[in-house]
């Protein structure tokens, strides 16, 4: 019944079925799949269709249509970890956000989801985030994890501005930085001074936490 719930919601993303996107998730949810496995099979099948616009195959409505199943499909589930995962107290407060020219929201939206369900506080800034702004929600929430996404290589460099401005304003010794998106690597991560990188959602939640020694 699982295997099933999570070949339908594959389908509706690279079936671009908007319309039966939000039914499958609660079909999915109620047929006792693990959350996590369910954004699993909806990140791995959007990455597909990203590949396949990446070869010419597919354009970009079809981006947009794909990215519009998970936008539908995505908060079912996130429900669901959040029901499944959240402890009571806090473990450490995040400060979040995707890079300035860069509207990726849905891999952010799930590191946030994540990092939320395994006790963190979470202030989501959003998408197209500048470095300001960035600087900005470090100095009042004085968080201990600043975390970034950028999806794009023309974006991955804005994670350098902000650590560059980080150490401008005297404010780099005070959060650790984690950064993350599918351009991302550990080798970028060290070359531009972030503490952490996680190539998934889970692997940010356990970078973060060993960050902060828990
Ligand atoms: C959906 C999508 C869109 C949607 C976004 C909708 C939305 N609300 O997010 C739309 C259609 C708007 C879009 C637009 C564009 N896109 Co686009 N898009 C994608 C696609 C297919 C999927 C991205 C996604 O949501 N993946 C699912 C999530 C769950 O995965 P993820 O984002 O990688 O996140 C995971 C990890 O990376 C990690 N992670 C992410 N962030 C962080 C942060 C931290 C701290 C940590 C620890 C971990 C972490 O955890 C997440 C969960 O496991 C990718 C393909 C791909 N392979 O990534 C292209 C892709 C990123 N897009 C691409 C391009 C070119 C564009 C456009 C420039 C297209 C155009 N010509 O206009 C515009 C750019 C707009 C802009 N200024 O940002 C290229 C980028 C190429 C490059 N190397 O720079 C890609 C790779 C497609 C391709 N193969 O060419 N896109």
């Amino acid at each position: 019944m699982s295997d099933k719930a999570l070949e339908d919601l594959r389908k509706v993303v690279i079936e671009f079925d908007i319309d039966n996107a939000q039914e499958t998730a609660r079909k999915a949810v109620a047929a006792g799949v693990d959350p996590i496995e369910a954004a699993k099979t909806l990140t791995d099948a959007i990455r597909d269709i990203g590949d396949a616009f990446g070869k010419g195959e597919l354009f970009l409505p079809d981006l947009v249509c794909a990215a519009e199943v998970l936008k539908k499909a995505i908060p079912i589930i996130t429900e669901e970890i959040n029901k499944q995962g959240k402890s009571s107290k806090a473990v450490g407060k995040v400060v979040i956000g995707t890079v300035f020219g860069d509207i990726h929201s849905i891999g952010k939206g799930m590191v946030a989801t994540l990092l939320y369900a395994s006790g963190f506080d979470v202030i989501d800034l959003g998408i197209n985030v500048k470095s300001e702004e960035f600087l900005k929600a470090v100095k009042e929430n004085k968080p201990d994890i600043l975390a970034m996404s950028a999806l794009l290589t023309t974006t991955a460099m804005e994670q350098k501005n902000v650590i560059e401005g980080l150490k401008k304003e005297g404010l780099r010794d005070k959060v650790k930085v984690i950064i993350g998106g599918s351009p991302i690597n550990q080798e970028f991560a060290d070359s531009i001074g972030a503490d952490g990188y996680g190539a998934t959602a889970p692997d940010g939640v356990k970078v973060a936490k060993k960050l902060l020694g828990i």
